[in-house]
């Protein structure tokens, strides 16, 4: 059975985007894969987090997960600082991958924007740390949205570097998986963004937890154009709004843009708005209900995340001692 891995962050409330381009992925390939899923607070603090929401996040997120239909027993669920061996391997492929690789990287250009000289240097080196995230468990398969597509290619970048460069074949090369006509959910406001946690906007995004009116609310106020549906694909070029919203209603019936077009083409949003908020209501209502439910014990949480962490420990520590040996580190 091959390997998963995959991470999000706890940098906020988890959104549509993730849910459709991430967590559903995972929760379907526990049937068929050996799966780790961690939440990545070491890549949050990348970006500033208030020390006094950090661990309220990470443990709405991991029941936000659990309520998705992660399966702790089963599988492994649990937050990255815990497992230290991630730490140590992440060195060692800082010292591994070259400035140029990291230069070109569209999400950190596009997280520092104009402010290169005053980000944190870990939103710089965030790479190497998720190709440590994998690569500490030999994991071969990582579901991810298209966002991050070009860290795994850094990522088997580095290893076969690492490989080379110790002249022997340790780590695996990793296949990103990315699934789905929801890969890449845009904003509500603006089609040509990525939904994202941190977005400025609380009108930008669906959160997992918004409640019903919420939701209808911000897809009565999501941005369109006055055209109808197209009845074909080709009808939604350059309409990235409309492209987004019939992408969301696809991924959600588990079809693609075509079939909903068949269905909806020539309505105008006004029809089709509503029957958009119906199916998302449908899909995140229970996942909000069980999310509220599992937070009313957070240590039955805790308790999930600490026995993970054990059992991912047990599996890493082997793989990143194997590491240092083959760096030279003297063992005392
Ligand atoms: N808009 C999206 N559409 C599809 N997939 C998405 N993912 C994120 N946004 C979208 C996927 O969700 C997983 C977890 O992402 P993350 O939390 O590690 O980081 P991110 O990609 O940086 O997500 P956000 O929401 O934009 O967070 P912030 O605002 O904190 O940076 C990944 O598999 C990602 O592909």
């Amino acid at each position: 059975m091959q390997r998963i891995f995959s991470g999000i962050q706890p940098s906020g409330i988890p959104h549509l985007g993730n849910y459709l381009g991430a967590v559903r992925n995972w929760v379907a390939l526990q049937a068929s894969h050996e799966c780790l899923y961690c939440v990545v607070d070491l890549h949050a603090i990348t970006v500033w987090q208030d020390p006094a929401a950090l661990a309220q996040q990470t443990r709405e997120l991991a029941a936000s997960l659990l309520a998705s239909g992660i399966d702790p027993k089963a599988h492994i669920l649990f937050n990255q600082s815990a497992v230290h061996a991630h730490l140590r391997l992440a060195w060692i492929f800082n010292c591994v991958a070259r400035m140029g690789w990291l230069n070109r990287m569209t999400q950190f250009k596009e997280k520092a924007g104009k402010d290169r000289e005053n980000v944190s240097t870990g939103l710089f080196t965030y790479p190497n740390l998720m190709a440590a995230d994998i690569l500490v468990y030999h994991a071969t398969r990582v579901p991810v949205g298209d966002d991050q597509r070009q860290h795994l290619e850094l990522a088997n970048d580095i290893a076969q570097k690492f490989n080379h460069d110790y002249g022997v074949d340790f780590f695996p090369q990793i296949e990103a998986m990315i699934m789905g006509p929801a890969a890449r959910v845009m904003s509500l406001r603006d089609g040509t963004k990525k939904m994202s946690k941190s977005d400025a906007s609380d009108q930008a995004s669906i959160k997992m937890t918004d409640s019903a009116d919420e939701i209808a609310l911000k897809i009565r106020r999501a941005k369109t154009d006055p055209e109808p549906l197209p009845e074909t694909i080709e009808g939604l070029e350059g309409r990235p709004e409309a492209r987004n919203l019939v992408g969301i209603y696809a991924a959600l019936t588990d079809t693609d843009h075509a079939a909903v077009l068949r269905e909806h083409g020539s309505k105008g949003f006004g029809a089709f708005k509503p029957a958009l908020t119906d199916l998302v209501v449908s899909k995140l209502a229970p996942i909000a209900d069980e999310t509220n439910r599992l937070l009313a014990d957070p240590a039955t949480i805790e308790a999930i995340l600490r026995d993970g962490a054990r059992r991912a420990e047990a599996l890493a520590v082997p793989i990143v001692e194997e590491a240092e040996r083959l760096v030279g580190f003297l063992k005392v």
